[in-house]
């Protein structure tokens, strides 16, 4: 656990910037005016504006999970994993990822780039926006991870020891048991809507599913390609409906190395959602938006990957091995896709483009979702996809087919 510290207020942050000399030639403490803008399960976030119109973001990790009060408590240190999931994110990708200025490790602060003027991916998607090119540029980015942060780019040795000072198993806690145990068994942390009580339990009761479930779940345990973001859903990528800004990825205190499936699934399992919540709103969900989505993302991340891949570290390394390592990565991204899906519906944090459909609706869309991908998972486990040499078309969403419609 870690020493007691303040938490921020917005009265308190102008006492605090004059404790920065760093901070304080980024933003005037005597002028700041600080909004708390959190609305995460997890921390505080706020938004510091002085008299000049600079600004910055402050994010101060609590010891506790926010959406569940102290009775949940929670190590500070996470802070610590997203300054350096942050840092290694900005060295690898910068152009995808939010500026780090600077980290306090004593009372839990990140002081980061302000991108309140950008909207959440998720957000944009429940509006129908278009977000082109934000699939591609989290591909790319995803890619960038596996290759900057994992052996595939760097010399083993040294991502070896990288491993070591990238722990993060608090939260990887909280991943094991949020994403792949409580969905699949009654939990007090889980809540849905009674009308879905069958759906649930003849998923619980699939055991192709829970084999499928299980054996993801030691992936994501066991795998270590990379330092994966985590926890890479819609919310966590900030994108410019303008177009002018590259999209950002923030909230990196879910890293660890693991995966880069589960940040591709994740991703596709958020497409599910948004495609069902805004099919469940008002039925016009844009046509083909999760098959699409997902394409963009696997194109991206393949065109980006074999394009590193040519400059790999260990050079004995055969192209047929990269071939079989993305076949195994398209399998996984769908039926991690399913596993975060399924945890949205059932489990302890959930989503807007459900959480904010009528009642009936929400039943309708939950039902969806859970057919969706209660099928996704079974199809994970007996289809060994083949992802031609050098080539990226093939297509990841041929099992995203699935009527994915409410109706
Ligand atoms: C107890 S934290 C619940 C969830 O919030 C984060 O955003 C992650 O998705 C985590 O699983
Ligand atoms: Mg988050």
């Amino acid at each position: 656990m870690s020493d007691p510290y303040p938490l921020l207020t917005e009265a308190t942050i102008p006492a605090y910037l004059r404790t920065r000399p760093d901070l304080a030639r980024r933003i005037d403490p005597t002028t700041v005016d600080a909004r708390e803008v959190g609305d995460g399960n997890l921390n505080l976030v706020f938004v510091c504006r002085d008299g000049g119109g600079r600004t910055l973001v402050l994010k101060q990790s609590i010891p506790y999970v926010r959406a569940a009060g102290p009775s949940w408590p929670l190590t500070a240190d996470r802070s610590h994993a997203e300054a350096r999931g942050l840092a290694e994110s900005c060295r690898v990708s910068p152009t995808t990822s939010v500026d780090l200025f600077a980290y306090d490790p004593v009372d839990h602060v990140l002081a980061m780039e302000d991108l309140s003027r950008l909207r959440t991916w998720r957000a944009v998607l429940a509006d129908g926006g278009p977000t082109i090119g934000v699939a591609e540029s989290c591909g790319r980015h995803v890619a960038r991870l596996l290759f900057g942060t994992g052996v595939l780019g760097r010399d083993a040795s040294d991502v070896r020891v990288e491993m070591g000072r990238s722990a993060n198993p608090d939260l990887c806690r909280i991943t094991e048991d949020l994403v792949f145990t409580e969905p699949y068994v009654d939990h007090p942390n889980n809540r849905y809507d009674a009308e879905i009580e069958d759906a649930v339990a003849s998923l619980r009761a699939d055991p192709r599913v829970l084999a499928a479930v299980s054996r993801l779940k030691l992936e994501f345990m066991t795998r270590t390609d990379a330092l994966i973001h985590g926890d890479l859903h819609t919310g966590s990528v900030m994108v410019d409906p303008e177009g002018c800004t590259a999209p950002k990825v923030i909230d990196a205190e879910f890293c660890c190395f693991g995966p880069v499936a589960f940040d591709l699934g994740t991703l596709v399992g958020n497409f599910l959602l948004a495609t069902v919540g805004a099919d469940g709103a008002d039925g016009d969900a844009p046509p083909h938006r999760l098959a699409t989505l997902t394409d963009e993302l696997w194109d991206a991340f393949t065109d980006e990957f074999w394009r590193l891949w040519a400059g790999r570290v260990d050079r004995s390394l055969t192209d047929a091995a990269a071939r079989a390592r993305l076949d195994g990565i398209r399998r996984d991204v769908l039926g991690f896709a399913a596993c975060e899906a399924i945890r949205r519906v059932i489990g302890f944090a959930k989503v807007t483009d459900l959480e904010t459909l009528p009642r009936e609706r929400r039943v309708q869309a939950a039902r969806a979702v859970l057919d969706v991908a209660g099928r996704w998972l079974v199809d994970a486990e007996v289809v060994a996809p083949q992802t031609g040499a050098g080539d990226s078309s093939g297509s990841a969403s041929a099992h995203t087919q699935h009527d994915a419609s409410v109706s």
